[in-house]
């Protein structure tokens, strides 16, 4: 199929090419306001924007390593994320923060709970932080939250921590945004059934059994291990085991750990090519998610139920005269110059 070049003059919906460029050359300077409306622009922001800014964005990321935080709710994702946080910057590394909000944006729950939790770094300017809806984004959120990282990438961080409620296979697909991914787990929430059932077991590259002053977290660990072992049967995936860590989140043991873990996994992911493939099947993702929103737009502009096109097609398939595969050749082939 012929692929028209994607057309440059269409409506930015008030973000102008050089609006994202003066938000990248402030992001370029730290300025907090920029990063923040460069991620409002990808929360928000029309197709094109998020073009421009991506477009504007790629050349100056790849720098900053990328961990996700996962596991069901209340395990303890945003207290973990916020003592990791502390113990990097205690490492002199400066972190930003992606917390995906699992719930709707108007309950204000959620954000609320999370702003209160973190804002220990607020006066921290090798910190920032950012809540981000599940719902109503472009292409979704499994194509914002990358994007959203990408932002914080460029604006220099070292490390960008995404956390997601990890129940369901779009939260796992955020999940593998990430270079390294921590699945957190807690006793007594009838975890580690669930962590089967998302296939979470298989993303994780680092567990964590936070709450471990509950009883029941050796009970877990157990359970985990011999669920860990089975998975890999046949020995450790790309040369890297799993680890077990406990953590009690709330007091920090366990947190630089942690860290250790996550400097640990990223070294063999340098050292084992790892890191470079991983970054490739991402951005085979992104690619594909591009294309196909880009068609899916297109469908919804000619192709809908009352498309006069469609309409005259059905006709035809109906009255016998023409076949549905020819039909939908001629339906492709209108579809051709509009896809961009
Ligand atoms: N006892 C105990 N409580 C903890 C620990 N870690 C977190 N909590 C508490 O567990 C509750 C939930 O913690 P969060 O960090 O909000 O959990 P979360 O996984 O981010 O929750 P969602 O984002 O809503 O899915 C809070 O009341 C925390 O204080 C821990 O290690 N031990
Ligand atoms: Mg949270």
């Amino acid at each position: 199929m012929r692929w028209r070049r994607p057309g440059r003059c269409t409506d930015r919906g008030g973000h102008g090419l050089s609006d994202v460029a003066q938000l990248v050359a402030g992001l370029e300077e730290g300025d907090r306001r920029s990063i923040a409306r460069l991620l409002t622009l990808v929360e928000d922001g029309t197709p094109e924007s998020l073009r421009d800014l991506v477009a504007a964005l790629h050349p100056r990321t790849g720098r900053a390593r990328t961990v996700g935080i996962t596991g069901s709710p209340g395990v303890g994702k945003s207290t973990l994320t916020n003592a990791v946080v502390a113990e990097l910057r205690s490492r002199d590394r400066t972190v930003g923060v992606i917390a995906v909000d699992p719930s709707s944006p108007f309950t204000g729950g959620a954000l609320l709970g999370d702003r209160v939790r973190m804002q220990g770094h607020h006066a921290d300017p090798g910190v920032f932080i950012r809540s981000m809806a599940a719902r109503g984004h472009l292409g979704g959120l499994s194509f914002a939250t990358p994007q959203a990282a990408l932002v914080l990438d460029a604006a220099g961080f070292d490390v960008v921590i995404i956390e997601t409620v990890g129940v369901g296979q779009s939260e796992v697909e955020v999940a593998q945004t990430a270079d390294t991914t921590v699945v957190a787990l807690a006793p007594g929430m009838g975890d580690s059934i669930q962590a089967a059932k998302a296939g979470i077991l298989e993303v994780a590259d680092l567990f964590v059994v936070n709450k471990a002053d509950h009883s029941g977290a050796g009970k877990l660990e157990a359970e985990l291990r011999g669920m860990v072992e089975m998975g890999h049967e046949t020995g450790a995936v790309d040369g890297w085991w799993p680890p077990i860590l406990r953590t009690v989140a709330v007091r920090g043991e366990g947190i630089p750990e942690l860290v250790d873990a996550l400097e640990q996994h990223h070294a063999h992911l340098e050292s084992s090519g790892a890191l470079v493939e991983r970054q490739r099947h991402r951005a085979a993702h992104t690619v594909r998610e591009i294309a196909l929103e880009r068609v899916r737009g297109s469908f919804a502009s000619i192709g809908g139920a009352d498309d006069p096109l469609i309409d005259s097609l059905a006709t035809q398939v109906a009255a016998r005269d023409l076949d549905p595969y020819a039909a939908a050749d001629a339906l492709l082939v209108a579809l051709d110059p509009e896809v961009g």
